[in-house]
């Protein structure tokens, strides 16, 4: 068997769930490096020597031929990457092409998460001890961050409308994970639905199998 075209470091239990499932959705052969969060397995040069904050996930693509060692670190740089990748190797489509009208909301949607709902939720999980005005903040405020993605899910099902993308990956993981944080009821009458859509895509469901299978033998290691 060749060697699958990425390799991804990968932590149970992390942001990079998103990208087994980025992956999953790709079609296109790939290895985990699973790492130990707990024991710190991450911290050691397997995965400093690529990315020096030693987190996941990280992602080495071999390239198309195998003669790349293409280092991509941050999530929706992962998600960009991969799916321009599969879309150039005609296994999926997750991102409109260079010249479609789409390719605004895509980008739009795809940094959303990290530049707005995740610093948006920090703020509201763990409040500051002095607010720094709100005009030197890049992000607005987490309910008004999520009222704007519950708009763009008005023509649904997803982002961009019938097309899923991988910008689903990042703001749908990032939605389920709120769900779970309790800043967001289970059965809001937009996120819900969504949400639903996206748990019913047979990628997400082989990605969230591995994960737990992973986590069951890492269990059954430690007894
Ligand atoms: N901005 C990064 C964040 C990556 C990140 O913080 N990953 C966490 C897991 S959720 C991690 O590796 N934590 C381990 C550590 O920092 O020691 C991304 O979106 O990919």
């Amino acid at each position: 068997m060749s060697t699958p075209r990425f390799l991804l470091h990968h932590g149970l239990r992390s942001r990079s769930a998103r990208i087994l499932w980025l992956l999953e959705e790709a079609g296109l052969p790939f290895e985990l490096h699973v790492h130990d969060l707990q024991k710190g397995t991450h911290k050691a040069p397997a995965l400093t020597d690529h990315n020096p904050h030693g987190k996941v996930p990280t992602l080495i693509d071999r390239g198309p031929d195998g003669t790349w060692s293409t280092v991509v670190t941050e999530s929706a740089a992962i998600c960009l990457h991969v799916a321009d990748q599969a879309l150039a190797a005609g296994t999926a489509r997750l991102a409109p092409p260079l010249h479609a009208k789409e390719r605004g909301a895509y980008l739009t949607w795809m940094l959303y998460t990290p530049a707005v709902l995740e610093p948006a939720f920090t703020d509201a999980a763990f409040p500051r001890v002095a607010a720094p005005p709100a005009s030197s903040l890049g992000w607005a405020p987490l309910d008004e961050a999520l009222a704007r993605v519950e708009s763009a899910l008005k023509t649904g099902p997803f982002l961009l409308g019938e097309m899923f993308s991988a910008a689903d990956i990042m703001v749908g993981g990032m939605l389920s994970w709120l769900t779970a944080w309790q800043k967001l009821p289970a059965d809001h009458a937009v996120f819900a639905p969504y949400i639903a859509a996206l748990n019913a895509r047979p990628a997400g469901q082989r990605a969230r199998a591995r994960d737990a299978e992973l986590l069951a033998a890492r269990e059954a290691a430690a007894t």
